[in-house]
């Protein structure tokens, strides 16, 4: 038997990649190619929940870093991002994830594809099984495999016991689904670096803002839609009070955080999968009177949800202190930056599209 191309016969292989779309004769050969790579240049990177809001942007700097052919995006839907192999996949099907670990000679996985907080409420046990069974398939992978994992956290791990500021060792008593599964993919990461000795680390995101793609159904999407109402003219309907406060960061910020974090020596970190992480706290209303200080005609309204329940289980700053300390982490972009940055890209973007 030709162990090179096991995989790939009938429906062993349940993954569907772009390449596999030309048939079987043409896979063995790509993957013979990235073989016979492995040996001259290092393994590569998959980034899974490759289409998504941070996901986009992550491929893009990875492929910067590493070549186009260096990074393998993976999503369940098509990624757009451009140039380099892409695969259609579930991280819940754990023989397709290996045959894709096998086949593109990886070496690293940032593991991105999950259910956020507000679409995880809607659905919790979608949300449980993708949160944890993804994290543990891509562990027990990375266990076998020796592969480094990324595998981000969320300031979702806190819950409304949390102080106004959460400092690094503060209690875990998260309220949502979401949250849940966040506590217990760190618990997860630790104890697979402990007891198995994979390399695992992450951060605790804050409510990221981008223009590039749309964030995938979290409470702090807010602080994104809010800009394409500005952009348009149009008033904004928030589904958070005014006055709620939450850590938020530019997706530039956190995109760099992510790279340093695992560019960082393993000796150094004290916490390596569970890193508070902020750049600046906002309001709703201080977000909107900055846009409006640039867009003088804009609006905004205040129709509070069940989502201003989870943002009000979340703490409104975050100490980051611990990352600054073993990692040197310092965030660019503030209130400011952020307003004049997403006004102007968005702009262009809606030049652009009716130019
Ligand atoms: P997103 O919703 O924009 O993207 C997630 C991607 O995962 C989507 O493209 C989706 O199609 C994919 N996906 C879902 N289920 C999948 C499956 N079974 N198999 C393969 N792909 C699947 O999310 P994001 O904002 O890019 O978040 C990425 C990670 O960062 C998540 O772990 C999230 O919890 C964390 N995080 C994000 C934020 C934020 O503000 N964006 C904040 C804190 C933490
Ligand atoms: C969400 O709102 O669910 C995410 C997050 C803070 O984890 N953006």
């Amino acid at each position: 038997m030709d162990p090179m191309g096991d995989a790939y016969e009938g429906s062993r292989n349940p993954v569907e990649t772009r390449a596999s779309q030309d048939g079987p004769r043409r896979l063995k050969c790509r993957r013979m190619f990235s073989r016979a790579m492995a040996s001259e240049s290092p393994r590569r990177v998959l980034v899974t929940g490759a289409s998504g809001q941070i996901g986009t942007e992550l491929v893009a700097a990875l492929r910067a870093r590493h070549g186009s052919d260096g990074v393998v995006a993976m999503d369940l839907r098509d990624s757009q991002s451009g140039d380099g192999p892409s695969v259609i996949g579930d991280v819940l099907d754990r023989m397709g994830m290996d045959a894709i670990v096998q086949e593109w000679d990886i070496g690293t996985v940032y593991h991105l594809a999950a259910i956020l907080s507000a679409t995880g409420e809607r659905d919790p046990a979608a949300c449980f099984e993708i949160n944890m069974g993804g994290l543990l398939n891509v562990l027990e992978l990375a266990r076998e495999n020796d592969l480094r994992v990324f595998a981000p956290s969320s300031i979702a791990v806190f819950g409304p016991d949390v102080p106004t500021v959460a400092h690094q060792d503060a209690h875990l008593n998260p309220t949502t689904m979401y949250g849940m599964t966040k506590v217990a993919g760190e618990l997860l990461a630790d104890y697979y670096a402990e007891a198995h000795g994979v390399d695992v680390r992450g951060v605790r995101y804050p409510g990221l803002i981008s223009w590039r793609a749309p964030p995938g159904g979290g409470t702090t999407d807010y602080a994104v839609s809010i800009f394409h109402s500005a952009i348009h003219g149009l008033p904004y309907t928030c589904f958070l009070r005014a006055d709620t406060r939450l850590p938020m960061m530019y997706m530039d910020d956190a995109i760099r955080a992510t790279l340093e974090l695992m560019d960082a020596p393993w000796e150094r970190l004290t916490c390596p999968a569970s890193y508070n992480l902020a750049a600046v706290s906002f309001s709703v209303e201080e977000l909107a009177t900055e846009i409006a200080s640039r867009v003088p005609e804009f609006e905004v309204e205040y129709a509070p949800d069940e989502r201003q329940a989870y943002a009000d289980s979340w703490p409104d700053v975050v100490d980051d202190s611990v990352a600054r300390a073993d990692w040197g982490w310092e965030h660019e972009f503030g209130l400011q930056e952020i307003v004049a940055e997403m006004l102007e890209n968005l702009n262009r973007d809606q030049r652009l599209e009716n130019a």
